[in-house]
């Protein structure tokens, strides 16, 4: 196994494009590291077509007229990952008690390879020790009918099929509660809650082709380089026609500064390359909404302005009038907003400012993408109703090219909501689950991640199951998870690989392996495809055909099956054996559950570019109490839900371009010059001098939250970076420490993980 981690690393600017040589030889790295088997090359090849696999990675769309390799560095990365012929055998288990493991890292934890054996921990040494499956399911079911149901959390990963997700909300609701947190509960549930409360639907208005007939893209917040590679291919093609392209990053981050496209022969032998964002306005972490009122207030008076001498407006005044609530009260606060309020809060120049207002005053069709930028803040809410009010004043919802883009992190994060996951009563059809399966599903709100996190430590959640994530790793306040999870009367993990999650145990612990989305998946009726929705609310069929990484695992829909069977009293509309006998029955059973989303599931499952689950945004039905579009004037201008103070910073939690999430592909992140290590501080130069730190030092941060509690990360290495004053970045996971559970935004209860208070302590 190449040694990744180094003792010297190596910090130093990254000069190369995004895609390009770099991607290539990166891959070339992946591949022998990852020992793959022999097809792994062959499953690339059917790497998001129709008929083929749906990506693991991330949920950009798939298009229906494919390049001949339709995948990126990051996608080849996933499925190298899950390809691996290195196993993680009971044998393993016999040689390291789980106290030792928890020494490992990450990345050495899950580059052990595919877990093989269902898995039981006996407390009596440390160990996990191999099981058979009847045993797990029974002991699972012993253990949690008794209990009260409330006292259960059913959490569920963003890639988890709509087969396996609707089945898994089903089951949680005939158990007897809705506890159903998921990872979108961590990521884009800001988005979930500012676009249904602005426009009516909780997801992104545009598609793929949005981006043929936009004239400028405003984007905000979303590391697409590394993040969502595919969609540089997009914001290519959209820049060759003469789109502008105003980012807004505290970073400089390469896939939105430049892009040599790898599927290009005479880019990549000429060295040609595509400049992606036409301006880049380094915003201060929490500062979008300073930044976009700032935009808004340009677009406002020169409306104002033109309209007082009579020339044509600048607004769309048809549109306000006609499909949108509050302007007045919106601009009003535009008008009213400080020019040395807004340059202080975003950190950026009026006169900046006033370049990105003149593109979005000219432009026909504008598109807003965003990502964790703007949805992991206090505000994060309001940063996502900051984009629709930026929209709304020139009718840049429901026409072509233009509209809210999300871009959705997890490969089916959009459709586990569509299925049921939620802890939300309003976004149930409970009274067809109740017609259909003839039970009272629970209307009480469940516990969302935050409030599932809160219950661990309090002792109020006393079971947790796990289909996929590492969710102790991926939330906040890790100290005091890890040291209240051995007092869970059950936990249940259901993974592809070992993660850090799996070794803190609670009384009765088991740990199941399943298959992942790209093996072959046969039941009683033969192969089996499952599905995804994308961020563009397209729905495709998946089907896996490598071989299993070991003969003892289960599908997901199949764990969900066993369990439901052994907790829940017969139900004769369910016979979940059937279901699982061939996941077509899941499919209509979805259908029957949601028949407006999914006529025709069955048929329409392999559509070239997926079907489209229709959008009543974007055709200008505004969903909403008052049948409007609503403008919302911020309370504040800044995100960050907390104030400035002498040494306080900004901490922003990062994803390097070697990472899936707390999955660690390696230590390098290419695009930001960082080569063998994770234990990085990104700083700006004077702010280092302020804070009398040198490159190289090894520091610790320390949690300012001025709740009491104290929370640290030590051996960070001093890295002077282009960042603006005041932010401060590091890699997520380890900086989880010190994000308090309670620090989360407003309404969506997402952890606010891109402003952290901190204080450095040399
Ligand atoms: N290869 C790979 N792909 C992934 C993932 C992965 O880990 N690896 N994760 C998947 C998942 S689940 C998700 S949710 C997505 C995440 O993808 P992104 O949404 O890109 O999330 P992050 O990488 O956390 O960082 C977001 C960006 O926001 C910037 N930023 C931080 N604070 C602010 C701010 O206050 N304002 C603005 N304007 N920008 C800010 C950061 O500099 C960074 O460029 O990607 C998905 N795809
Ligand atoms: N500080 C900070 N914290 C964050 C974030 C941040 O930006 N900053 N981002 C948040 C976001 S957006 C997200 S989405 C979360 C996600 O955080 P995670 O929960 O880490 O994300 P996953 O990629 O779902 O989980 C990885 C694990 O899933 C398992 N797995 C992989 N494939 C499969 C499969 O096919 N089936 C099953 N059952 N298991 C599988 C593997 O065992 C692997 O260890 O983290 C959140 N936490
Ligand atoms: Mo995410």
């Amino acid at each position: 196994m190449a040694k990744q981690r180094s003792d010297k690393p190596e910090i130093k600017p990254f000069t190369g494009p995004a895609g390009g040589w770099g991607s290539v030889r990166s891959l070339a790295e992946i591949l022998p590291r990852e020992q793959v088997t022999p097809d792994a090359l062959l499953q690339l090849g059917r790497q998001n077509k129709p008929h083929g696999f749906m990506c693991v990675s991330c949920a950009w769309p798939k298009p229906a007229d494919h390049h001949p390799a339709e995948f990126c560095e990051e996608g080849a990365k996933a499925t190298a990952w899950e390809l691996t012929t290195l196993r993680t055998t009971p044998e393993f288990f016999q040689q390291h008690t789980l106290t030792e493991l928890r020494s490992w890292k990450d990345y050495d934890l899950e580059q052990h390879g595919r877990l093989t054996h269902p898995l039981r921990y006996d407390a009596a040494t440390d160990k996990y020790v191999a099981c058979s499956w009847d045993e797990a399911f029974d002991a699972i079911g012993a253990a949690l009918r008794p209990v009260d149901p409330k006292s259960v959390a059913f959490y569920s990963s963003g890639r988890t099929s709509l087969e396996a997700s609707y089945m898994y909300g089903l089951m949680a609701r005939m158990f007897g509660n809705q506890n159903l947190p998921d990872s979108s509960n961590m990521c884009h549930e800001s988005t979930s809650v500012g676009l249904k409360a602005a426009i009516g639907v909780p997801v992104g208005t545009t598609r793929l082709a949005d981006f043929e007939a936009c004239d400028a893209i405003f984007f905000f917040g979303q590391n697409v380089g590394s993040n969502a590679p595919r969609m540089l291919h997009d914001l290519r093609s959209a820049r060759k026609r003469g789109v502008e392209i105003i980012t807004f990053n505290p970073l400089k981050e390469r896939g939105l500064e430049r892009f040599t496209d790898p599927q290009n022969p005479i880019e990549m032998v000429t060295g040609g390359e595509t400049q992606i964002s036409t301006q880049y306005h380094q915003v201060k972490a929490g500062g979008d909404i300073a930044a976009m009122l700032g935009i808004a207030k340009f677009v406002i008076e020169w409306d104002d302005a033109a309209r007082a001498v009579g020339d044509p407006a600048v607004l769309d005044h048809d549109f306000i009038a006609q499909h949108t609530k509050d302007f007045h009260a919106f601009a009003d606060v535009a008008r009213a907003a400080a020019w040395e309020d807004i340059e202080r809060e975003s950190g950026l120049e009026r006169s900046a400012l006033e370049q990105a207002a003149r593109v979005y005053a000219k432009a026909k069709a504008v598109l807003a993408i965003y990502g964790m930028g703007l949805t992991q803040h206090v505000k994060g809410v309001e940063n996502v109703r900051m984009v629709v009010n930026l929209l709304l004043l020139r009718g840049n919802i429901g026409k072509p090219g233009a509209g809210p883009t999300p871009v959705r992190g997890h490969s089916n994060v959009q459709g586990q909501r569509t299925v049921g996951i939620t802890e939300k009563t309003e976004l149930v059809p409970v009274d067809k689950l109740r017609e259909l399966y003839g039970f009272d599903p629970p209307t009480e709100k469940g516990l969302d991640t935050v409030e599932t996190c809160r219950g661990v430590i309090d002792g109020s959640v006393k079971a947790v199951i796990g289909l996929g994530g590492n969710f102790l790793r991926a939330v906040p306040e890790t100290a005091a998870m890890e040291e209240a999870w051995p007092r869970l009367d059950l936990s249940v993990q259901i993974a592809t690989k070992l993660n850090r999650n799996h070794l803190f145990a609670g009384k009765v612990t088991y740990l199941l392996p399943c298959l992942g989305r790209i093996e072959g998946d046969v039941q009683a009726s033969g192969p089996q495809a499952v599905s995804v929705e994308d961020s563009t609310s397209c729905i495709h069929g998946s089907r896996g055909n490598a071989r299993p990484a070991s003969p003892h695992l289960l599908s997901e829909p199949r764990i969900v099956a066993e369990i439901a069977k052994r907790i829940l009293p017969p139900n004769p509309r369910i016979d979940w054996d059937h279901w699982v006998g061939d996941y077509a029955r899941i499919r209509d059973a979805i259908e029957a559950t949601y028949p407006a989303v999914f006529k025709d599931f069955n048929q329409r499952l392999f559509t070239p570019g997926g079907f489209w689950k229709g959008n009543k945004a974007s055709e200008r039905i505004w969903q909403t109490p008052s049948g409007k579009a609503e403008f919302l004037a911020p309370t504040g201008l800044s995100a960050t839900g907390f104030a400035d103070a002498e040494g306080r910073f900004r901490l922003m939690t990062l994803r390097s371009n070697d990472q899936f999430n707390t999955t660690i592909y390696g230590y390098h992140d290419r695009f930001r010059g960082v080569k063998g290590t994770r234990d990085v501080l990104f700083i700006n130069r004077a702010d280092m001098a302020a804070a009398g730190v040198s490159e190289g030092q090894i520091v610790a941060l320390e949690s300012d939250a001025g709740d009491g509690i104290a929370r640290r990360r030590d051996g960070l290495i001093v890295t002077p970076y282009d960042i603006p004053r005041g932010c401060l970045g590091a890699y997520y996971p380890e900086a989880n420490v010190l994000m308090p559970v309670e620090h989360h935004a407003e309404e969506s209860h997402v952890p606010a993980a891109k402003s952290v208070p901190v204080r450095i302590r040399a």
